[in-house]
């Protein structure tokens, strides 16, 4: 089955999930694409929902599908989040950014009461690291800050789009670090995050409740 069908099965049955009234945490990335487009059928049946999201890209999307999007700062509660991931590991560590929204999505799975992931089967690992971990830096001194990631073991590399660096929904840039055999756990992301320049790492560890993993003929539920 096509990774698509894979992510479109994990989709459809997350928006089961929501029930009348809630607030809901949008995500980022093609699986959540396709969670805000069937999440919309069901608004335009009578479903009542808001959300707040974790990208431009992602609210646009939303209203466009008449879901009411709120700001985040007048979220009072976000009773779930729903968000994808590049990697979820068997313990349930999850390496995300590959969108380029990762500082706001954490902020997002922070807020919510559940959080629930959408993969397809193959970014469901034994340890994270086959993907370029993702860090949000200030473009500000860039250069020095790449030196200081690369004294962890990573090699960073400059996210770049037609020419010119990536720029986040904050203003800020991303580094793609490959992982050399680097382990990538919290401790990782800890000390990624003492590195002036460093704001945020795409290690998202002890962020995820459920996991809905699309697979061939089924919807795999992990629960964490
Ligand atoms: C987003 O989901 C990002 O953090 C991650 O890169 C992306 C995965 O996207 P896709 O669903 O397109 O594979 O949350």
């Amino acid at each position: 089955m096509s990774r698509e069908r894979e992510k479109e099965l994990a989709a459809w049955t997350a928006v089961d999930w929501v029930k009348d009234g809630m607030t809901i945490g949008l995500g980022s990335g093609s699986t959540m694409n396709v969670f805000i487009e069937k999440l919309g059928e069901r608004v335009q049946q009578g479903l009542s929902v808001e959300a707040v999201s974790s990208s431009v890209k992602s609210a646009r999307l939303a209203e466009q599908h008449g879901i009411r999007v709120r700001a985040m700062e007048e979220a009072t509660a976000v009773e779930l989040a729903v968000d994808g991931a590049d990697e979820v590991t068997t313990k349930g560590l999850l390496v995300k950014g590959g969108g380029g929204s990762l500082l706001r999505e954490k902020l997002v799975l922070e807020a919510a009461e559940k959080r629930l992931i959408l993969i397809d089967a193959g970014k469901y690992v034994q340890a994270a690291g086959a993907f370029p971990l993702p860090v949000e830096i200030v473009p500000f001194a860039y250069r020095q800050t790449m030196e200081r990631i690369r004294r962890t073991g990573l090699e960073p590399e400059l996210r770049v789009r037609k020419d010119e660096p990536f720029v986040t929904d904050n203003g800020l840039w991303i580094v793609d670090c490959q992982t050399k055999g680097v382990t990538v756990n919290e401790s990782l992301h800890e000390q990624l995050k003492q590195l002036t320049g460093v704001v945020e790492t795409g290690i998202f560890a002890a962020m995820a409740d459920d996991v809905l993993i699309g697979k061939t003929d089924k919807v795999e539920h992990l629960t964490f």
